[in-house]
């Protein structure tokens, strides 16, 4: 498959692309790629949707101590990581393209609801993400999160997070 051809609105993102939108460094940048992303263009009957993912090795800092004998990717940071992708759906939907707007915005999230994990993350999976607009209403966005290794669904969530302008530094 073409990797650079346009898919939804948006080519897909590799990480130069990603870390020109979201703030977050190593060790805490938790999407490698952005497969597909549809900007959201109807609150009425959401339509916005994002597929990305995360190559998980063996070879993270989190392995050490999660666990020193069974290396289990923790559900916390399959959250974070869900949260990531959705910061970069809210982005640019209400952005596009226009990175340099990333530099006066910052995302809060603000609640995480009906989260589930079903099945344990480990090294050599690829954590496939999939949002959706749940809802959507000025700075506020609602999203469905769901996480899939090999078309298998390992864990679930609900965000909800608020877009607003980055504090003068
Ligand atoms: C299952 C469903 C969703 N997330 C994680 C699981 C899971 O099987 N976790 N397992 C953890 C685990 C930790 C240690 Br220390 C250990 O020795 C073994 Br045996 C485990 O299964």
């Amino acid at each position: 498959m073409d990797t650079n051809k346009i898919q939804g609105d948006m080519p897909i993102m590799n990480v130069e692309k990603i870390r020109q939108i979201l703030p977050h460094r190593y060790p805490m940048l938790l999407v490698d790629r952005v497969m597909e992303l549809v900007q959201n263009t109807n609150d009425t009957q959401p339509n916005g949707y994002i597929k990305a993912y995360k190559n998980v090795t063996i070879n993270e800092e989190v392995f050490l101590g999660h666990f020193p004998n069974k290396p289990i990717y923790p559900g916390v940071m399959q959250i974070e990581g869900m949260a990531q992708a959705g910061g970069l759906l809210a982005f640019v939907s209400m952005f596009g393209d226009d990175v340099a707007e990333a530099k006066n915005k910052i995302v809060y999230f603000m609640t995480i609801d009906n989260v589930k994990f079903r099945v344990p993350v480990v090294p050599g999976d690829r954590l496939v993400y999939e949002l959706k607009v749940l809802k959507h209403k000025g700075n506020i966005w609602q999203l469905g999160a769901n996480a899939f290794v090999e078309d298998k669904l390992v864990s679930e969530a609900e965000l909800k997070a608020m877009i607003t302008e980055a504090k003068e530094s």
